[in-house]
């Protein structure tokens, strides 16, 4: 079998680039180790960065996402007893989008459907060889079916957990930090407009959503908790401590989804060896703090797109040279945006006092400064994909 591109993984990144590589007359086929339903079930993201949705829409994939998505002009830092707001429209122009990755996956799996284009799920013992010249991806499709899936070149979107990041043999960058996040979905309608960020004694919470019927919450808790051992009762009671604030109330309701996820920053470098290309969550992760992880995934692939393109249809290898590099910058903006709200919204498990005054300083500073909540909304709202970063 052949084809121009062989993307291995279906999340935001996989499925994304195909898309718009099917825009510019570029084959490929996308195999998924998981099944369409799970991968169109599992709850992550929730927040589209402006040049994402611009993207989205760009290339024809934001009909529903217009019609759902709850567009957001702020966000509210909640410390020190008090709330202050982060206007982004007033300080950048523009704002984001409130949309679950899940939206988002099974838009671009209908678009690609609808197109006949070539997804294979529930894949197995997937290889990929041959990288340096003429590359050849092995699977077992889902009927037992052993494919030889000779290609141009490879990129890998299997996320943190894929096998692509170990073809490159990178240089790897990585800290873990010394606490998770406790999430839950509620069948609880919103009673806040926009997201809350809670930098509270016992630790941080977020107060987040997904429609005018559900909530989107998350505490802080240490790095390896079980979520079994947070009953409900005790999520619903912390997350009215954390989140108490004058005139804000929390519905409760059934818990739909429950778990902890783990907080690291993490950068593969470089992010390709010879025809093999590393985009989204297979090269880098941050912190959930800032609502990057998926965002940097779909800038990844809109740079890959241009790069493939080019190279495949013109034998122009300038994109794919530069690939790396150019996505690297943006990982790094991330990155570092990601770990400066994650350390002055977290409460440090060693209690330091001097981290603690540092932390309050620097809330202080961002919500009473323009310049200082200019640099938190440009951002947080997304930096424009091709900026000089
Ligand atoms: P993904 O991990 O989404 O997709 C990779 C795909 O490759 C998966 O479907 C996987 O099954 C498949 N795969 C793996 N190995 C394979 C193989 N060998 N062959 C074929 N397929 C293979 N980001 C935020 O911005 N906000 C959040 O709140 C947030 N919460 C998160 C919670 C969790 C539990 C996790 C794990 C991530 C979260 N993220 C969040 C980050 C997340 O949204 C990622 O950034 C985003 O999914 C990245 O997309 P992809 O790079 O496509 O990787
Ligand atoms: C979410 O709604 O899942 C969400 C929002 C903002 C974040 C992280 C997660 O920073």
């Amino acid at each position: 079998m052949r084809t121009q591109v062989a993307i291995v993984g279906a999340g935001p990144a996989g499925l994304l680039l195909s898309h718009l590589l099917a825009r510019r007359g570029v084959d490929s086929v996308v195999i998924e180790t998981r099944s369409r339903d799970y991968v169109e079930q599992r709850v992550r993201a929730g927040v589209l960065e402006h040049p994402t949705v611009e993207l989205l829409r760009e290339v024809g994939l934001a009909e529903r996402l217009d019609r759902e998505g709850m567009a957001h002009e702020g966000i509210t830092l909640r410390f020190d007893g008090g709330d202050h707001r982060i206007d982004f429209a007033d300080l950048v122009g523009n704002g984001i989008t409130v949309y679950g990755q899940q939206e988002v996956v099974k838009d671009i799996i209908a678009a690609r459907l609808a197109a006949g284009g070539d997804l294979r799920f529930e894949v197995s013992d997937v290889s990929i060889e041959r990288i340096d010249d003429a590359p050849v991806v092995g699977f077992t499709g889902a009927d037992g079916t052993r494919v030889e899936l000779a290609c141009d070149v490879v990129a890998g979107c299997d996320g943190f957990h894929g096998i692509s990041r170990g073809n490159v043999g990178p240089d790897v960058f990585d800290r873990e930090y010394p606490f998770a996040w406790l999430g839950i979905l509620a069948k609880a309608a919103p009673t806040h407009h926009e997201l809350v960020y809670a930098n509270h004694a016992n630790g941080f919470a977020l107060y987040s959503m997904r429609s005018p019927e559900i909530t989107r919450l998350y505490l802080q808790v240490p790095p390896e908790t079980d979520a079994e051992t947070w009953s409900d009762a005790r999520i619903w009671d912390e997350l009215g401590t954390r989140l108490g604030a004058d005139g804000f109330t929390l519905n409760e309701g059934p818990v739909l989804e429950k778990g902890v996820t783990g907080m690291r920053s993490f950068v593969a470098e470089p992010m390709r060896r010879g025809r093999l290309f590393l985009a989204g969550d297979a090269a880098h992760i941050v912190p959930p703090t800032g609502a990057k992880g998926m965002n940097l995934a779909i800038a990844d692939v809109g740079v890959l797109a241009e790069a493939f393109t080019a190279f495949l249809q013109h034998g122009d290898e300038a994109g794919i040279d530069a690939y790396s590099e150019t996505c690297l910058r943006r990982v790094w903006r991330a990155e570092h945006f990601s770990w400066w709200m994650t350390s002055m919204l977290h409460n440090q498990p060693d209690g330091d006092p001097f981290t603690r005054r540092l932390q309050l300083s620097q809330l202080r500073y961002t919500v009473s400064s323009r310049a200082a909540a200019t640099s938190l909304a440009e951002n947080y709202v997304g930096l424009p994909h091709g900026a000089e970063l």
